[in-house]
């Protein structure tokens, strides 16, 4: 069995991150760069990766990048400067929940944002990066699912239908590269406190966001950049498909039964 990579291998890998300016990127941002990767932040808001970038005392290239724009993604991504070109580790992690508003109800508009930033973007990013991965016959790709996209709950509709897809795609992608030393993997996490996910679906009502989590143990970020940081640090012949994780106090738990009065 071959060893996993020193702490020196990672000083020459290179690690993009998708959404990179709050919550689990940001994260995932400061558990590469404890081992020393060179890191590609990207995300919309600059001053917030500017932030970032002086916070940590590894090689950045700091990326204004809306992931829906699919110009904007070919062009910084596509021509990345050389010491960042060639990307090892691609945490396709950019995403949002918008509305917990049942399906007739729902906004279509907030419909189309999940599905051009969680799928959509999450295309168009891989879609650059993936053929150079393939032409060094290296790389690994980690999609940031959720458990909505396996268990289905009131509300969830096309949140948990983008990362269905984005399970499916991971899948899809592994089937496609399975001649190829890329690995693939869908990270799907639960209930996560510590980041704006949920500020960013009730469209900024924090006490309904605190709500979420009030007196439950949730996941930390932290929690979820140590999952996506173990799967890459594995052996290179090793590939961990998915990684489903919740806080010790949140299960599946069962049908919803509709019981009409007679
Ligand atoms: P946050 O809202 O804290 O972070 C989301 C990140 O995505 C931000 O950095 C934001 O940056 C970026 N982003 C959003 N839209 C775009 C866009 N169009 N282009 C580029 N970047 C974008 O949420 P989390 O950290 O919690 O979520 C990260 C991922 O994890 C998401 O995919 C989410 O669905 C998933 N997830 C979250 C869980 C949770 O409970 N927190 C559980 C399971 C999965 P900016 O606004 O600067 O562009
Ligand atoms: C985030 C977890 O349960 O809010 O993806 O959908 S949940």
């Amino acid at each position: 069995m071959s060893s996993p990579p020193s702490l020196l291998d990672w000083k020459n890998r290179t690690v993009l991150i998708t959404g990179a300016t709050a919550g689990f990127g940001t994260a995932f941002a400061h558990r590469y760069a404890a081992v020393g990767a060179r890191l590609i932040l990207c995300g919309r808001r600059t001053e917030r990766l500017e932030a970032l970038a002086a916070q940590l005392s590894v090689p950045v290239h700091a990326v204004t990048l809306d992931v829906r724009d699919r110009p904007a993604v070919e062009t910084a991504l596509g021509n990345l400067p050389a010491a960042f070109a060639d990307v090892d580790v691609l945490v396709n992690n950019a995403g949002l929940a918008l509305g917990l508003e049942p399906a007739s109800k729902a906004s279509l508009d907030d419909w189309e944002i999940m599905v051009d930033t969680n799928l959509k973007g999450l295309m168009i990013v891989t879609r650059t990066i993936l053929p150079g991965m393939v032409a060094r016959d290296r790389g690994h790709i980690v999609n940031i699912g959720s458990v909505a996209g396996t268990y289905p709950y009131p509300g969830g509709n096309m949140y948990g239908a983008t990362k269905a897809a984005v399970a499916q795609f991971s899948r899809n992608l592994a089937a496609d590269l399975v001649n190829t030393a890329i690995r693939v993997t869908n990270i799907e996490p639960g209930l996560c406190s510590g980041s704006e996910f949920s500020q960013v679906r009730f469209h900024g009502d924090e006490d309904r966001a605190a709500k979420v989590y009030e007196g439950a143990v949730s996941l930390t970020p932290d929690d979820v950049a140590e999952a996506v940081f173990w799967t890459t640090a594995l052996p290179r012949h090793v590939n961990i498909t998915r990684v489903e994780m919740m806080p010790v106090g949140q299960a599946p738990a069962g049908l919803a039964v509709h019981r009409p009065k007679v």
